[in-house]
């Protein structure tokens, strides 16, 4: 392993050393985006539709002030009914040392901590990105800077549908971090297929990914490779109800004062309240599939030298 303060499970590391799939799931889903107890549930299915999948499932976050690529089942519990879990960028990993809290992890720290074990691909639900109002309130996640310097292959279902998506997919084209859509040319709308932006590229299969990959390690490029897969149309959140929640969201925001890493949570949880839960079953929906999706990558990445 790469370091002594990061704990890697032994099903992971062994799986890494001898390049079979893995997939790298994140921790902040169930800590700050999902209501108990459903989150343990959706932590645990997914673990297990990449193991049906054919790859290793490393959930990461920090128990007890270490951060964990593949935390155990009592782990995961644990941090889901934590009513003092913290939330962890890539910048709060080290302060854990000392307060030896539990924390989710961002994609942020996800991302970097599923690089540092060695695991390529990482599916998560939707990324952070340019907040609404940003011009002024300068709040952009730290997962755009994160995403420009970790090389993994991310799957998500575009940038969460409470932000400025001109905005976040301008930060990525600065930041020189791709995007193809999968089976689309739409760049997903998080609870909704379309987002109403466009991608450039569009890919057919899980091999067309670990290509691209691929080529993107054999040219030493920094970036993450992400991959937008929609949340399917069957399940999606109703499109016109959307757009009115999100309205009343960022309004809520603003009368309540709330800032900084709360922001997220606060906007996800308002909108699941006033959809009557139906925007946490899309959210779920679309973890399902990109859990799936992700461990389809992984399987096709296999042991390619060049993806390493
Ligand atoms: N999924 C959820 N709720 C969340 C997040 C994901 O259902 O809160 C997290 C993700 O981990 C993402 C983070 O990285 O929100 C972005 O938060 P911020 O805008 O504070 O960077
Ligand atoms: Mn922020």
């Amino acid at each position: 392993m790469t370091s002594s303060f990061i704990a890697v499970a032994d099903e992971v590391s062994k799986a890494v050393a001898d390049h079979r799939p893995v997939v790298a799931l994140e921790s902040t889903i169930f800590t700050h985006g999902l209501p108990r107890p459903r989150n343990i549930e959706v932590a645990e299915e997914a673990e297990q539709i990449v193991r049906d999948a054919g790859a290793v499932p490393a959930t990461i976050g920090v128990h007890r002030g270490v951060p964990t690529v593949g935390l155990t089942r009592e782990e995961i519990v644990e941090l889901s009914n934590d009513d003092d879990v913290l939330k962890s960028g890539i910048r709060e990993l080290a302060i854990g040392a000392v307060n030896r809290k539990n924390a989710g992890t961002t994609i942020a720290a996800t991302s970097f901590l599923a690089h540092r074990a060695g695991i390529a691909v990482f599916a998560t639900g939707g990324l952070g990105g340019v907040h609404h109002g940003a011009s002024h309130n300068f709040d952009e996640s730290a997962d755009l800077v994160a995403l420009a310097n970790n090389p993994i292959v991310l799957v998500s279902s575009g940038a969460k549908a409470v932000l400025d998506i001109h905005a976040t997919l301008e930060r990525f084209e600065s930041l020189s971090v791709p995007i193809v859509g999968y089976r689309t040319q739409a760049y997903p709308g998080f609870y909704v297929a379309e987002s109403g932006f466009t991608v450039a590229h569009r890919v057919e299969t899980p091999e067309d990914v670990a290509v691209i990959y691929g080529a993107q390690r054999q040219m030493g490029l920094p970036t993450a490779l992400l991959v937008g897969n929609p949340v399917p149309v069957a399940e999606q959140l109703d499109p016109t109800l959307l757009d009115g929640v999100i309205e009343k969201a960022w309004a809520a925001l603003e009368d309540q004062g709330v800032k900084g890493q709360a922001v997220t949570p606060f906007l996800l949880e308002f909108i699941r309240q006033e959809t009557g839960d139906a925007s946490l079953d899309a959210n779920v929906a679309l973890y399902r599939n990109n859990a799936s999706v992700a461990a389809q990558i992984a399987v096709a990445l296999g042991d390619r030298a060049e993806a390493r």
